[in-house]
């Protein structure tokens, strides 16, 4: 829990990016004040949130302290390294444990998360959605899924026997499979993970946060 000196601001919507780090904090039980940024409506694009991240994008954690300036964090898997550093949970602290961890966490950071916004804009944002488009971006996606799934039939969670900042930050992309046209039973090692994980209780209260949030 955070001490009345250390207390923990998170700026969200109902986005898979936000909702990692809306898991992490209740997976750490972290006492937060949650603020609402409608990205449909527009709202990243404020002073207030551009002060705090000019990337203009969510999530975005400031942490107030005592006796330092708020730490403002953006870009969800920084976050998520700083939290688990700083609480030594969900990454182990150093070895082959904290390397192959690593190494999931970016299949999840640089792969999975970005590949499946692409796919989504192709199959149902864009104006125009060409063929080649929606059968490129998908396919990058399937092949990603390939790659979970292979990994899940060995082990238990993505960095192996111990659930990790890797799942934290897959799970909220894989529950938006639909965006990529990827049916979960095509994945039998990828969809019990996805019920095991989606049954802990800080994953179920994280992916509600902010309250009210709807993307549609
Ligand atoms: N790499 C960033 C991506 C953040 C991101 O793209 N957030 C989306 C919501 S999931 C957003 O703010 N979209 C609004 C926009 O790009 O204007 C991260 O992992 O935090």
């Amino acid at each position: 829990m955070t001490g009345a000196s250390h207390s923990l601001e998170f700026y969200g919507w109902a986005t898979p990016n936000s909702q990692r780090v809306s898991i992490m904090l209740e997976e750490l039980g972290l006492t937060y004040e949650s603020h609402s940024v409608n990205i449909r409506a527009r709202a990243q694009f404020t002073p207030e949130i551009l002060a705090l991240n000019p990337y203009g994008k969510i999530p975005i954690l400031v942490e107030h302290r005592a006796a330092a300036p708020p730490l403002v964090l953006f870009e969800s898997g920084a976050i998520l390294l700083h939290l688990a550093e700083a609480h030594g949970r969900f990454l182990p602290a150093g070895g082959d444990a904290r390397a192959a961890t690593l190494s999931w966490l970016m299949v999840a950071l640089t792969s999975l998360g970005p590949f499946t916004g692409q796919a989504h804009h192709w199959t149902e944002l864009a104006a125009e959605q060409p063929g080649v488009a929606q059968s490129h971006t998908v396919a990058l996606v399937t092949r990603v899924y390939r790659l979970l799934d292979a990994r899940l039939a060995q082990v238990p969670y993505l960095a192996g026997t111990a659930y990790s900042v890797a799942d934290i930050a897959a799970y909220p992309w894989i529950a938006k499979h639909g965006w990529a046209w990827q049916e979960l039973a095509d994945y039998p090692a990828l969809a019990a993970w996805f019920a095991a994980v989606g049954a802990r209780p800080g994953v179920r209260a994280g992916m509600l946060v902010p309250p009210g949030a709807r993307l549609e």
